[in-house]
């Protein structure tokens, strides 16, 4: 008797304690929750999150939230709201939560993704974006580098006249050697065996980050045996002791004489941290090797699997979409020809084909749900008050598919980015934000943009993409991990009549 009055007593509180506790302040809706296990049986068990989450707002509306353990998440899915939490609260936001297969591959929240907001993450975004502004212009200008592997992409690509293949190798090599140039200045030819460790363990990392299951809500799980965490553990440890060779090898070489990469840029930080106050210096102790290098590893990752991925969705929506792969190569063939490679130069005259790019960004976006956030203080979003330590996710697709803001979200329509004459870019609406925004943003967003344009320019000047001879469309579908992958397609290569007998001219 008593103990049932002890349980009734509990589940009360439980339910009342956070109404009780800020009498009169309004929260955002929440799914039900049950003592200990939270909202975890109201949550849907199929499909994709972003999609749930975006069903959920039908009944929840465009702010709401869920209990996991004693963690809250609150999910907003309105460009109004989502601006607020990223840029204009966008410090009260910068957060990033703790959790059990995020720390592990972290090294407990170092680098720049996924560490916490505090100093160690302001010192290496800071310095990440050192890094990119070496970048910016003159000998060593991202450009120079993309073009050379684009173009060793496009030779590859000639040998496969005729074939009907997977694109992801050799998409894999071109990207991984573009951050490669920019992390170390060194590249990798196609048959080194580091460059299959690296696949390898880029897809054992994504296939198992965030996909921990229990583990991420209850931490104290740890002790029971778990399948994807051992992979992830695995994984980590071959990247490290990748990344570990490389760092070794470079310092030998290393001279603050030459500052050229993201790698030069840490190091001469942590010398200078050094030669400081007699190594007191605040930011030594954030510059260690483990800090070091997964920054490094962040960037190499990041740079990696998110620029493959979206160049498979682009290929695979111009498999589904003919004519318009058609009409952005008259483009192409219209302001380029034949006599010379395309340039960064033409962002402003290929018009269709930056809108295209634009409109994969929109329908299938890199991040769904971009990377979970936190509140630091006690703030707000909208009307609605939220604690410090609460998580923050925003649905991207929410924005990217909401019907009042795009017409027919669902359909691809690369021409909902041009203006009724198709001589100028436009901004149909403010909910979009394929790279995030705020200080959280996407680092890397200029690269990003860049290696797409190159790319696509490149391969469409020289090649007609097409359905292979058994008739199987890639599937639209896709697979979210922290990058909302595309399912494995091939796709059949034919050097374009045009571009051959403009080379028997003698034109290239
Ligand atoms: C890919 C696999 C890998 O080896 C290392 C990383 C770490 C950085 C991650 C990256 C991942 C996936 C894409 C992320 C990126 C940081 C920013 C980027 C999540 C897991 C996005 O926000 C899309």
């Amino acid at each position: 008797m008593w103990e049932l009055l002890a349980i009734l007593l509990l589940t009360l509180a439980y339910y009342l304690w956070p109404k009780l506790r800020h009498f009169g302040v309004k929260y955002p809706k929440s799914l039900p929750f049950l003592p200990l296990i939270g909202s975890l049986p109201f949550l849907p068990r199929h499909g994709h999150p972003h999609i749930n989450f975006f069903k959920l707002q039908k009944k929840y509306g465009p702010i709401f939230s869920f209990r996991l353990g004693t963690k809250t998440t609150v999910i907003v899915g309105h460009h109004q709201l989502a601006k607020e939490v990223l840029i204009k609260k966008g410090r009260e936001f910068s957060g990033r939560p703790h959790m059990v297969t995020l720390a592990i591959l972290s090294d407990n929240q170092k680098g720049v993704a996924f560490a916490d907001y505090g100093p160690h993450w302001q010192l290496h975004r800071k310095l990440v974006q050192t890094a990119f502004s070496l970048f910016k212009d003159g000998q060593q200008r991202l450009e120079k580098t993309i073009l050379q592997e684009i173009s060793f992409l496009c030779d590859f690509l000639a040998t496969q006249n005729g074939q009907s293949i997977d694109l992801e190798q050799p998409l894999f090599l071109a990207v991984t050697n573009v951050i490669s140039m920019f992390c170390f200045n060194s590249s990798y030819k196609y048959d080194d065996p580091d460059l299959k460790i690296i696949h390898e363990y880029n897809k054992d990392i994504l296939d198992t980050l965030g996909s921990g299951g229990l583990v991420d809500i209850f931490p104290w799980m740890k002790i029971f045996p778990n399948k994807p965490l051992e992979i992830m553990k695995n994984a980590v440890k071959l990247r490290n002791k990748l990344l570990r060779k490389i760092l070794k090898k470079y310092k030998e070489k290393f001279s603050t004489d030459s500052i050229s990469n993201l790698l030069d840029v840490l190091l001469q930080a942590k010398m200078n941290s050094e030669n400081n106050n007699n190594g007191l210096d605040q930011d030594l102790k954030l510059l260690s090797d483990e800090h070091i290098l997964t920054t490094v590893g962040d960037i190499f990752g990041a740079g990696v699997e998110t620029t493959t991925s979206v160049m498979k969705w682009i290929v695979a929506f111009l498999l589904h979409n003919p004519q318009l792969k058609k009409e952005i190569q008259e483009e192409i063939d219209q302001k380029i020809g034949f006599s010379r490679t395309p340039t960064l130069s033409d962002r402003n005259h290929l018009l269709l084909l930056e809108a295209t790019i634009r409109e994969v960004l929109r329908i299938r976006p890199v991040a769904p749900l971009l990377i979970p956030h936190k509140a630091a203080t006690d703030s707000s979003i909208g009307e609605f008050a939220i604690e410090k330590g609460t998580h923050v996710i925003i649905n991207l697709w929410a924005l990217h598919h909401n019907e009042k803001e795009w017409d027919k979200p669902d359909q691809f329509m690369p021409e909902r980015f041009l203006d009724p004459t198709r001589s100028q870019l436009i901004s149909p609406t403010m909910s979009y934000l394929p790279f995030g925004a705020g200080p959280r943003s996407c680092v890397g967003e200029i690269l990003a943009r860049q290696e797409l344009f190159l790319f696509l320019a490149w391969v469409l000047q020289r090649f007609d993409l097409e359905v292979p001879d058994d008739g199987k469309l890639p599937s639209l579908d896709g697979n979210p991990k922290v990058v909302f992958l595309i399912n494995p397609f091939k796709v059949k290569i034919k050097v374009r009549q045009a571009w051959k007998e403009a080379c028997t001219e003698g034109g290239m």
